[in-house]
This record gives C-alpha cells, sequence and structure tokens, in this order.
C-alpha cells in the first residue's frame, strides 16, 4: 500500500488548508501532503510536500496518527497516511502549481468541498486527538464504511 502524509498547520485558531489543482482530490481543500518516497521517513515526506505545495517550510510536526484509505475498484489508489499537524512556518505560504493554500478559522472547516471522511476524524485531531482509522470508498471515490485500526 502506497504510503503518504497529511499536513495540518495550525496557527492562532486557524488551520492552513490547500486546495488541491491537480490529480486525485483536485478541487477539494485538504492538508498539504502526498507520497512517501523510497528512503524517507514519513516525517520528512511531510516537510517536502509541504514545502513543495505551499512554497514554505513547517518547522515542528507532531504526528497524530494513521488512516487508511481503501478503494476497494481502484487498489493503486489505497493508502496508508500518516497524520501530522504542524507549528511554526519559515516563509509565507504561496500558491504553487498544484495547490492554492488559505487560512481557515479551526471552527468552519469547509467540511463541504473535503474530502467526505475528513468530517469524521479532522475536528478531533485540530482539537489535540490523534487518529487511527481505515475508510473505505466505492468506484465513485463515495464513503462506504469506516473503522478504528
Ligand atoms: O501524492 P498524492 O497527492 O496523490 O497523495 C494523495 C494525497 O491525498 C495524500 O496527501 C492523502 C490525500 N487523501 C486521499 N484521500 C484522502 C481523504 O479521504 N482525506 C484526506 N484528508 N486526504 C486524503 O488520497
Amino acid at each position: 500500500m502506497r504510503l503518504t502524509t497529511l499536513c495540518y498547520v495550525v496557527r492562532d485558531g486557524q488551520v492552513l488548508l490547500a486546495m488541491k489543482k491537480r490529480g486525485l482530490g483536485q478541487g477539494k481543500w485538504n492538508g498539504p501532503g502526498g507520497k512517501v518516497e523510497d528512503g524517507e521517513t514519513p516525517e520528512q515526506a511531510c516537510r517536502r510536500e509541504f514545502f513543495e505545495e505551499t512554497g514554505a517550510s513547517v518547522m515542528t510536526l507532531e504526528a497524530k496518527g494513521l488512516i487508511e484509505f481503501v478503494f476497494e475498484a481502484k487498489p493503486d489508489w489505497n493508502q496508508r497516511c500518516h497524520v501530522f499537524i504542524g507549528r511554526d512556518l519559515a516563509g509565507q505560504p504561496q500558491e504553487t502549481e498544484e495547490m492554492l493554500p488559505a487560512w481557515y478559522s479551526l471552527s468552519e472547516l469547509p467540511l463541504d468541498n473535503m474530502w467526505e471522511d475528513d468530517a469524521l476524524w479532522l475536528p478531533a485531531v485540530l482539537n489535540g486527538g490523534q487518529v487511527n482509522m481505515r475508510f473505505y470508498f466505492d468506484e465513485q471515490s463515495k464513503l462506504v464504511k469506516h473503522e478504528r485500526i
């Protein structure tokens, strides 16, 4: 299964999200992140992806758990995703070829324009919690079931 990362930088009651401009999840708001390359730790991959997608560097990362995304009709898309909360940025997030970053209030997450499962775990993680869950999606990338892992 592909290893991936997600990073949510939190500052002053806001979280940095980014709208994915291409590929899996296009048009959705999400934390920056992506594939862990060979020889990288999830934390290294998280820092690299964050920089590639926002042009800023995240200084401090806190591991928040693991989520498995299972696409039964498209096993190539299956992922084991390491979730991080980030603090302290060097540089200003800016639009890149892949993502358009924006700060959202922690109390006004754009959940209608995020992956459907995010509503089930992201608020708790942003509130200091951990996540260890598996989500199953059908061929239209609709969430069909979930379980704790
Ligand atoms: O390398 P690539 O951008 O294709 O990696 C996919 C990214 O999309 C990775 O950061 C994880 C993220 N992603 C999914 N599904 C879901 C989901 O259901 N919720 C969230 N928040 N992110 C997801 O692939």
